[in-house]
């Protein structure tokens, strides 16, 4: 059996906050930049039939896909790196509810900012308007989030959720620092994640 996990994604998508997760459990991991030319994602898609980035290839080539999903999964078979509260307990049901809050409601918005065109039968005609809203929900889903920072997304104790979420903001395309400004516990937790050995690791790959 192949011992490693391997990470398939590009730089500046999703597959960051798995190479975080991964950094942190410190397991052996191949990090797999897929090319963005059709042809590459037409070949990735027989591994990862989203074609959508990130996929983890487990230690025995399961292949998984869905951002949420994959860190769930890491956190639940290492529970030793606390990247997760214990499943079955209340805190576990908070996480829950915070990582599907985050992949369904802020990643989407993310998705509908970057990829407008795709979200009406008129394709660019109607992109700017649908970038607009999707900028205006990513805030506003991202304000619900900031009620309950303190300072991270499930109280004192640090989870993968915050990874994710310093993803998510991460990706905002206008003013940084009005945006901070409008999210200042956000802003906080970024400033308390960011000097994190995993993460700086990771920066610098998506930066090269
Ligand atoms: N729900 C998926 C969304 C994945 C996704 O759409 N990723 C973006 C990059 S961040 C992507 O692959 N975009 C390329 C495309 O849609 O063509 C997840 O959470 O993993």
């Amino acid at each position: 059996m192949n011992e490693s996990y391997k990470l398939y994604g590009w730089p500046g998508s999703g597959s960051f906050a798995i190479q975080v997760a991964l950094e942190e459990l410190g397991v052996p991991y191949e990090r797999i930049w897929v090319a963005r030319e059709p042809a590459a994602i037409e070949r990735f898609r027989e591994l990862n039939p989203t074609g959508r980035s990130p996929a983890l290839a487990l230690p025995d080539a399961t292949i998984m896909f869905e951002s949420a999903a994959i860190l769930i999964h890491l956190a639940a078979t290492h529970p030793g790196a606390h990247l997760a509260p214990m499943p079955g307990t209340v805190a576990h049901a908070r996480f829950l509810q915070w990582m599907i809050f985050l992949s369904a409601n802020v990643y989407e918005t993310a998705l509908r900012i970057y990829y407008s065109e795709r979200y009406s039968t008129r394709g660019a005609a109607d992109a700017e308007p649908i970038a607009a809203k999707a900028t205006a929900d990513f805030i506003a889903h991202l304000e619900l989030v900031e009620r309950h920072l303190a300072p991270h997304v499930l109280g004192a104790a640090y989870s993968i959720a915050d990874v994710y979420l310093y993803m998510l903001a991460s990706w905002y395309p206008g003013d940084k620092a009005a945006f901070q400004a409008r999210l200042p516990k956000l802003a906080r937790l970024v400033q308390i994640l960011a000097p994190r050995p995993s993460i700086l690791k990771t920066e610098a790959d998506h930066a090269a």
